[in-house]
Parts: C-alpha cells; structure tokens; sequence
C-alpha cells in the first residue's frame, strides 16, 4: 500500500524590487509546466513569492508599503497561475503578503487544491526580526513592523490523499510549529522562506545559516514523522543574498532532494505518504509515549524563567 504525492519544490531566485507580479507568475507558470512535465501534482512556492523581500526596507507611514500586500486572492495577476495549475491538475501553496478589507497585515501562505479551489490558509506565526529602523544593521529585517503575529493557528487539511499543514520561513526554527500539526496527524508541513544569509542580530559563521536550516526542517520531520518540504526564495535581491538549499525531506529526516542553484528550480521527489505510518505508529506514537503532565509550561510560560534557588527540582 502506498499513497504516491509526487512533490514538486518551486524554489525561485531573485525577485528584483521592481519587478511586476505578472512577471513573477510567469516565472511560476514555468515551474508548473516544468512540475506537470514532471509528473507532479502538488508543488510549494517560497515565502512572499510575488514580491522582493520588502521588510528589508524601512517605510515610516506604513501605508506607503501597501503595494506590496495582496488584497484579493486570486487577483487579477495571480489568476493565471490558479489556471495553470488547475489545468496542469496540479496543486500548490503560496506565500504571500496579505491586506485583510479591514487593514490587517499578514505573511500569509494559501493550500490551493488540483482544482484550483483554496483549501486552506495560514498567516505566520513566528514573526523574527524587529519593528524599529535599527542603523546597525547592513539592512532590516521588518517584519515585525510590516506584519501582524498570525491569528489563524497551525492549521491541517485533507489533500493529495494525505493531511498537509503549513508554516513559513522562521516557523521552522520553532519545534512548536511542527508538534502542533503533528497533534493534529499532519503527514507533511510544507513552509516557504526568505532567509539572509547574513545574520544581522549576531556574528555567527557563514556556513551555520544552511546547517541550520537543513537542521530545523529535518530533525522536525523525523521527531514528527512527517514529510517536510521547504522552498526558498533565493539569490541576492537588491544586494541582499538569500540562502537557496530547498529540499524535500522524507520522515526519516533524510533530504530526498535539494537544490543546488540560487535560481529559478524545480526539484521533485515522488513522496510515499504511507512512510509516515511506521513512526507515528511506534516511535513517535504521540498517544502511547507523551507525558503531557510535565510540558505545561511550554504552553504557559513565554520567556524561559531561570531557577531561584540552587537547583531546580519538579514542583
Ligand atoms: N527569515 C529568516 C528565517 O527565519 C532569520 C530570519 C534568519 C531569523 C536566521 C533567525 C536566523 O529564516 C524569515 N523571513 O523569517
């Protein structure tokens, strides 16, 4: 028995600050017919993927940035790639920024299904980076400036046969994103990001931004026992260079497929969603091994609060 999702990571280089959406789309549009001609039939686009990556500017009438956000999906210029997928049978998950009718910011991302039909959304809960001009940086990381912390949870949804959740670039340094959709029999989280690869918070060695993004998305998938899809938006935007390194990793933790340039890429893995059941069902049985008696402050408790007196025993 086995339930084939033949998976297709759509990583894209480069967006240029003035390049058009339909551009972009256009460059999708290639990937899915690339992704059909490759037997696909569910492929992940990369985080914000119709824009160039804008909190690296700062704007202080924040009004002035609306350009960037969608107000309606499908709109007028990503219709065409709905068409295209719909018609390709294929279907996919994007990233984008969202302006609600009401005036609320999101980094969202949306499930769309074969038929084209949007089947789920997620807005990013995990927003790194800071909401203030900070001078020292070589450049911003905004995001907390230009969006609101997601409001709508760690959603799942039925697709392709399987259970598939979502998340967004620094979601995937957080343990809790991918347990909360394990809880709720994720079989694969699939996430698109935007990451510099100069850290600008810290020193820290160069070659530590793609172990550590290959780290996060692996060690979850295997802890989980799920299939973990992350595509980059790559390549130096405005002179900022962003890390490739998208790959789909199997519930075993290991990479299945990687990319290897910091371009326009499709790489592809006929997944087996059935390659969840051994974990789920042994190791990682969640009903049978979990002692959630002792977790409670992980949901309750913030910041980590550091033990009072000279050693800390259980209370
Ligand atoms: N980008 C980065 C990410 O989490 C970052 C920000 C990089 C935070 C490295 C911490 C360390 O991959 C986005 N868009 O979240």
């Amino acid at each position: 028995m086995s339930r084939i999702v033949t998976i297709g990571a759509a990583q894209m280089g480069a967006i240029a600050p003035d390049e058009s959406r339909e551009s972009c789309v256009a460059r999708m549009v290639e990937l899915i017919r690339q992704a059909k001609s490759r037997g696909c039939t569910f492929v992940v686009f990369p985080e914000l993927a119709l824009t160039t990556f804008f909190p690296r500017y700062f704007e202080e009438d924040i009004s002035r940035m609306d350009h960037w956000y969608e107000t309606e999906m499908p709109g007028p210029a990503t219709r065409p790639l709905f068409e295209a997928a719909s018609e390709a049978g294929i279907g996919f998950y994007l990233g984008y920024a969202e302006l609600t009718p009401d005036g609320h910011r999101f980094n969202s991302a949306i499930l769309v299904d074969e038929t084209g039909r949007i089947n789920g959304k997620y807005r990013k809960v995990h927003l790194p980076g800071h909401s203030e001009y900070e001078p020292h940086r070589p450049f911003q990381h905004l995001e907390k400036r230009y969006f609101e912390p997601g409001d709508l949870g760690f959603g799942v949804w039925r697709q392709h046969g399987g259970i598939i959740g979502m998340a967004i670039c620094n979601d995937r340094r957080w343990a809790e994103t991918y347990r909360v959709m394990g809880l709720k029999g994720a079989e694969m989280i699939v996430l698109g990001y935007n990451t510099p690869d100069l850290n600008t918070s810290g020193h820290e060695p160069n070659h530590l931004r793609m172990f550590h993004n290959h780290l996060a998305m692996q060690a979850n998938a295997y802890m989980n026992g799920c299939w973990v899809v992350g595509v980059a938006k790559a390549g130096i935007e405005d002179g900022c260079m962003l890390i490739g390194g998208s790959c789909i990793i199997q519930p075993s933790g290991e990479i299945t497929a990687v990319a290897t340039s910091l371009e326009d890429e499709l790489i592809t893995t006929a997944g087996d969603l059935d390659l969840c059941n051994m974990p789920k069902a042994t190791i990682f049985n969640f009903a049978k091994h979990r002692r959630i008696e002792h977790y409670g402050i992980i949901a309750s408790q913030t910041g980590a609060e550091l033990p009072t007196k000279l050693s800390e025993v259980a209370e």
